[in-house]
């Protein structure tokens, strides 16, 4: 086994001096994207193949050092930084960032991991094919990341988690082997889906260094619709409206409430929010078209048209440019944005029944204001998927440091034994990380904690890959 020294020196030969860093201003691979911690590492080293990354973690394995694999570091749960021991060392995947080929007949596109999600996407449009994946970090995530948190973003309604788009993996296992499982295969019943065990594991498994993922045609018109919405009750019936207008069209069902987008008009006062001094709750939503943009016009003003007179919209506004379409996304891309310049907070990523959500909201909302008077509620998220940020910003001037070190733990709980009562889940989109990895045993069952564990002790037997993170073993 080797001295750390001697591991650096190794990891220098590997991968290049240049690309082992141990000393100068490092905070932008330890400390995480909300700044709830800030760890030490031993090293953070940037391979730039697969046959490096492979080099690495053999080298690692040795050692017995425990590695932490990154992407963009855009992560919500602390998952993707060292803990503080100054032992672990930072795998960071961001100069693998090619794209290998695309495959337009099989309508899939093969990537380095540490693609930057925009690029790829970007990539794909001027080829003429749609990437959907989808999330206001896709200036800085990576493939990578997307895969390990199985990202969700605000497509799924129509295109489904990155779990959904993704074809093949090319994977160093936490052995410094690689698996090639990088096919375009749409049908492939040939065991055990080891992809899908990848596919969300937050690097706990092994490190994912390429993969295949699937392409959609570009629609033809995109539409994009700012309603206000009298409760939320009747943003739930709108999403039902919306199906039956749009059928496949649709692409987007966003939530905001009203505080949420206030942060946005008071941090961001450029912005013009439409409707919210006046509605409780307003929706983003988006129809894209695959016949013409005459066609998507008249689904959606048909749609609004039912709603209103549904009395489930009571105003809105349909995206006259391209421009205005990405106005109205920014409004709603912003409030994770305007929250942070708010302060510190709380953040609850769940996800509930769709048709129950207005129930679950109204209980808990009742039951977190008698124990917590002033607590500022942030509600808004991906309602076509039932996956709310049921988030909590500390009551004006108070002492917010003190308030999320007090009241984070039994509001955490509080909200999460109404989940459990509602049999949804702690964590819809962004993963265990560290941040839920105490919260997890209390909220899933022990036979799937027990297979859990049997699967991380038989891939990673010494407990090295993303230690702590998701798990305690
Ligand atoms: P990182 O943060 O670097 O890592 C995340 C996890 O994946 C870590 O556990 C890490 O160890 C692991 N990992 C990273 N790369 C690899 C790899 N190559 N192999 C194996 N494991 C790896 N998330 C959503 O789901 N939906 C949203 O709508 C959304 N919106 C966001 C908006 C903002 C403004 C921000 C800051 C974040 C948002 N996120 C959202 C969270 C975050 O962007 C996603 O979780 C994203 O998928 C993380 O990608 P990353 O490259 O930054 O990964
Ligand atoms: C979003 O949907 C992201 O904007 C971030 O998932 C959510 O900040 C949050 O709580
Ligand atoms: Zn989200």
């Amino acid at each position: 086994m080797s001295t750390n020294s001697e591991l650096i020196e190794l990891l220098r030969q590997i991968v290049g001096a240049a690309h082992v860093l141990t000393e100068g201003d490092l905070t932008a691979w330890v400390q995480d994207w909300r700044r709830r911690e800030t760890g030490k590492a031993l090293a953070v080293v940037r391979p730039g193949s697969t046959l490096e990354v492979a080099a690495v973690v053999k080298a690692c394995v040795a050692a017995r050092v425990s590695m932490v694999p990154q992407g963009g570091n855009t992560g919500m749960v602390v998952g993707s930084t060292p803990d503080a021991s100054g032992t672990q060392v930072v795998l960071s995947l961001t100069r693998m960032n090619k794209v290998r080929t695309l495959d337009a007949g099989n309508l899939t596109i093969t990537v380095d991991a540490g693609c930057v999600l925009q690029n790829l996407q970007e990539a794909c449009e001027q080829a003429g094919f749609l990437f959907p994946l989808s999330l206001a970090s896709e200036g800085s995530c990576t493939i990578g990341g997307n895969l390990g948190t199985n990202a969700g973003g605000t497509q799924v309604v129509r295109y489904g988690n990155t779990r959904e788009l993704c074809l093949g993996l090319e994977v160093v296992n936490a052995q410094g082997e690689i698996w090639d499982g990088l096919t375009g295969l749409r049908k492939d019943n040939t065991g055990y889906d080891l992809r899908h065990l990848f596919i969300g594991s937050e690097g706990t498994l092994g490190v994912i260094t390429g993969a295949t993922m699937k392409l959609y045609p570009l629609p033809k018109s995109q539409l994009t619709a700012f309603a206000a919405v009298p409760s939320l009750e009747s943003a739930v019936q709108l999403l039902g409206l919306a199906h039956e207008y749009l059928g496949s069209g649709l692409t987007g069902f966003e939530l905001m409430g009203q505080f949420p987008l206030s942060l946005v008009a008071k941090h961001f006062p450029q912005q013009r929010v439409p409707f919210w001094q006046e509605s409780p709750w307003c929706v983003v939503l988006e129809n894209s078209d695959n016949e013409s943009e005459e066609h998507a016009r008249a689904c959606f003003e048909r749609l609004l048209e039912a709603a209103m007179e549904a009395g489930c919209v009571s105003d809105a506004v349909v995206a006259e440019s391209m421009a205005q379409a990405h106005a109205l996304w920014h409004i709603r891309e912003s409030i994770p944005l305007a929250q942070a310049e708010e302060g510190l907070n709380i953040k609850h990523d769940i996800s509930i029944n769709v048709s129950r959500i207005p129930e679950f909201v109204e209980e808990t909302n009742a039951l977190l204001l008698a124990r917590f008077p002033g607590a500022r509620l942030v509600v808004y998220g991906h309602l076509g998927d039932g996956n709310l940020h049921y988030n909590v910003q500390a009551p004006e001037n108070e002492d917010q440091a003190l308030f999320l070190n007090e009241q984070e733990a039994p509001m955490n709980a509080l909200v999460y034994e109404v989940v459990d009562r509602y049999r949804g889940s702690i964590s819809a989109e962004h993963g265990v990380g560290s941040l839920k990895v105490d919260s997890l045993p209390k909220h899933k069952s022990p036979v799937a904690l027990g297979m859990m564990r049997a699967i991380k002790q038989g891939l990673d037997p010494h407990n090295l890959m993303n230690p702590g993170r998701v798990l305690k073993v």
